[in-house]
């Protein structure tokens, strides 16, 4: 059913090679945001070389595939995510050739790499949109959406993501609205015109012919719009579109994407971004196989630190995901977006280690956030130093790597504050400290990797007591039992070794049988 290879990385372990999976579906995910990760030149905004020069922590730690946050020439009014230029790079953080030698670096190491696709929308200062916005008459005016209207009144009553105002701009020079889910600077396409659909097709061409090895899809529910742009129902009152839109136009789109990416040898991956706060509806988006194949489902992420709600979520990610026909989950805690989870659960460190077993033990492809290994708190950002219109300034604040003064970024201030305790709390010392979060995640990804129960195994739950979250992943090579305890301290009914444990105390040993407050461990039952 498999064979075991010894890979070729820098990293002396030993690893396997699941053949009966494809590769997605063992990897283990890490995000990295460019602007915050590191600086090959002393800069206040990281870099793509920087983040070569970096790619060693990437692969010690254990990761098989990198997610990269746009790049992408940009006037950075949602850094990075408004893009002017699909097919560059942003001078900030390099060029091409600066890409290419990121691009052969992951692939030297075994790492996979992702860049971001923002197909939704384009910056208002891209050609596309500039000529658009030129003249009615113009051939790529239909590459948008524009509407007709009084200019006291937009089209309906969609509200855009950060503003919280309408989704409509008016545009004074040719008396029409825009529709734009996100900021003004983010007018959307339309996707209704196939003229959008085949240059969107011709971007991702130009990547996969580079060697990316997929897309995260940015926003990828929001690409069809119902033609009648029917108001959102009184109910939703608050909701930005964004995270309403669910068509069935867009999976038409999505359809016609994954025929780009499959085409290509290799197994090229599109990872979706779905922002329905329905596990449900988040599972539409695998198709029959021929949508996507992994798709974010931010519910869980939104998930407090509550056995029985974390529960829920499993078993509805179980449900509707897992036991569809072509769905594999994702687990995702921390991202560019939100409040870093170790500081959404309440700040404890204890709670963060014990997190990283949900994301490393369920059944699903984990994606991680650069910074969560070191086990990072949202940064404290004072008024003068807030940039983003969404207010997620405190999660993207810079990696630090080292304790000196300037944490390895060779300047006193980057472009945002570096986070809580960084003299202490950095790649160096982190890994000198075989007790540290970082050597926890490392440990966890190793056992992850040695094995095939844990990567593509079944879950089962074990029948424990309600604060404590158990399973059992396996499969014809052996069995693993993940438990975490969110509450009180319980008994675990489970025998076997301890592999890993959330505290790193009795490893190597044989399970006590009580599992701690806010602890996890790793057990093999065999
Ligand atoms: O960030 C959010 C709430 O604070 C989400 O609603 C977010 O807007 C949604 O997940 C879509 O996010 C993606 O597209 C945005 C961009 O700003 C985000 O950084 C990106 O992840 C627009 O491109």
């Amino acid at each position: 059913m498999y064979r075991r290879q010894h890979r070729h990385t820098l990293d002396t372990t030993p690893s396997i090679l699941f053949v009966d999976a494809p590769w997605w579906q063992r990897a283990v995910f890490y995000q990295i945001y460019p602007r915050s990760f590191a600086t090959s030149r002393g800069q206040p905004t990281g870099d793509l070389a920087g983040i070569e020069q970096h790619l060693d922590h990437v692969s010690w730690l254990g990761t098989d595939a990198v997610w990269l946050s746009p790049f992408y020439p940009s006037p950075m009014a949602d850094f990075g995510y408004d893009v002017a230029d699909h097919c560059d790079v942003d001078p900030l953080f390099g060029d091409l050739e600066a890409f290419d030698r990121l691009l052969a670096a992951c692939h030297r190491r075994d790492l996979k790499l992702l860049v971001d696709l923002v197909p939704n929308h384009t910056s208002d200062q891209h050609p596309w949109f500039r000529a658009a916005r030129s003249s009615r008459d113009d051939p790529r005016r239909d590459w948008y959406v524009w509407r007709d209207g009084s200019s006291d009144t937009p089209p309906n009553n969609w509200l855009a993501a950060f503003t919280g105002e309408s989704a409509w701009t008016w545009d004074d020079a040719t008396g029409q609205w825009y529709l734009h889910l996100f900021l003004p600077e983010q007018p959307d396409l339309n996707w209704a015109n196939p003229e959008v659909a085949e240059a969107m097709h011709g971007v991702m061409r130009f990547w996969l012919d580079r060697g990316v090895d997929g897309f995260r899809i940015d926003v990828v529910h929001g690409l069809g719009k119902d033609p009648a742009l029917p108001d959102d129902p009184p109910e939703s009152t608050g909701l930005p579109h964004s995270a309403l839109n669910d068509t069935a136009e867009t999976h038409d789109v999505i359809r016609g994407m994954r025929k780009v990416v499959d085409a290509y040898p290799g197994g090229r991956l599109v990872l979706g971004e779905v922002f329905l706060l329905s596990t449900e509806r988040v599972a539409t988006y695998y198709g029959n196989g021929d949508e996507l194949h992994l798709s974010f489902n931010f519910p869980p992420l939104f998930a407090p630190w509550d056995a029985s709600r974390w529960r829920r979520q499993v078993e509805d990610t179980t449900l509707y995901i897992a036991q569809r026909a072509n769905g594999w989950p994702t687990w995702v805690l921390s991202n560019h977006d939100n409040v870093r989870h170790r500081s959404r659960y309440g700040g404890s460190e204890q709670r963060a280690r014990a997190a990283v077993f949900l994301l490393l033990g369920l059944r699903g492809s984990p994606v991680l956030y650069a910074g969560e290994e070191l086990g990072l708190e949202d940064a404290v950002i004072p008024d003068e130093r807030r940039v983003d219109p969404g207010g997620r300034d405190g999660c993207r604040a810079p990696i630090p790597w080292d304790g000196a003064a300037g944490h390895g970024w060779g300047v006193e201030e980057a472009w945002l504050p570096w986070p809580p305790e960084a003299d202490a709390r950095n790649v160096a010392v982190l890994r000198d400290d075989a007790g540290s979060i970082l050597h926890l995640y490392r440990r966890l990804l190793t056992a992850r990797r040695a094995s095939s129960a844990l990567q593509t195994g079944d879950f089962a739950w074990i029948d424990v007591p309600e604060s404590i979250l158990a399973w059992r992943r396996t499969d014809d090579g052996g069995q693993r039992v993940v438990a975490v305890n969110m509450g009180e301290d319980g008994l675990l009914p489970v025998e076997g070794t301890v592999l890993v444990a959330s505290d790193g105390v009795g490893e190597g040993e044989a399970f006590g049988g009580v599992l701690g407050r806010d602890r996890a461990v790793l057990i093999d039952p065999s």
